[in-house]
């Protein structure tokens, strides 16, 4: 190998270094790009009387933004975060607190059902349901997993209750699960879906809460409550 492929060699791999760096780096975008990129002001804070909004998601078709902003709220005990969907497309978000973390939220599921159950699309056209042999034999088919489209709550206990549209809970602190459902832009829910719009938790107890979108998973915030 002659000196001159030894040097274009160290430079060309110098480059993919360079070039690795710089895309890690700028993989993480921060807070502060991100509201540069769609265009929301970095001074925008809606907390007052008790209560503190946050965007879920924002952007439009071209660029729908997956993203909790403020990623970080903090409040007082008995105030309240709530939660609305600003975006200009139809792109649902959902609030999960996972407070047990055997809870998940998947937003599809499986289910066993008779295999002899016939299954039929209400609307002609384009669908049928995605269907597999479970375990014995059994008839498996997957559906949309309401604990993650319509609000709910699962209690210390097990009982599962689901929160009417719009929901404005209470927290105490002892629950297991608490799913907003999908929250659509204003207007924007698709027919047949629940119309929801907005979330609102008031917050009982201290602590420091996560949660996450059960439909684009990187979403993640957190409630600190002092
Ligand atoms: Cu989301």
């Amino acid at each position: 190998m002659n000196r001159y492929l030894l040097v274009a060699l160290a430079l060309a791999a110098g480059a993919v270094l360079i070039a690795s760096t710089v895309s890690v780096t700028m993989a993480l975008p921060t807070n502060q790009s991100v509201a540069q990129t769609f265009g929301m002001s970095m001074k925008f804070k809606d907390y007052k009387d008790g209560v503190f909004k946050v965007m879920a998601g924002g952007g439009g078709p071209t660029a729908p933004l997956t993203k909790f902003f403020p990623s970080k709220a903090t409040i007082k005990v008995g105030e309240s975060v709530t939660w609305i969907n600003p975006s200009r497309v139809g792109e649902p978000h959902n609030v999960a607190f996972a407070l047990n973390q055997t809870q998940g939220s998947e937003i599809d599921a499986p289910f066993i059902i008779n295999n002899s159950t016939e299954i039929t699309p209400l609307a002609p056209g384009n669908s049928e349901p995605l269907t597999f042999t479970g375990p014995n034999g059994t008839t498996v088919m997957v559906g949309a997993n309401a604990r993650a489209y319509i609000p709910t709550v699962i209690a210390a206990d097990g009982s599962v209750t689901h929160l009417p549209p719009n929901a404005n809970y209470t927290m105490d602190g002892t629950e297991q699960y608490i799913n907003s459902g999908f929250i659509w832009p204003k207007g924007m829910s698709p027919p047949g879906l629940a119309p929801i719009d907005t979330f609102t938790i008031k917050f009982e107890k201290a602590g420091t809460y996560d949660y996450g979108c059960s439909i684009h998973p990187w979403m993640r915030g957190e409630v600190v409550v002092s």
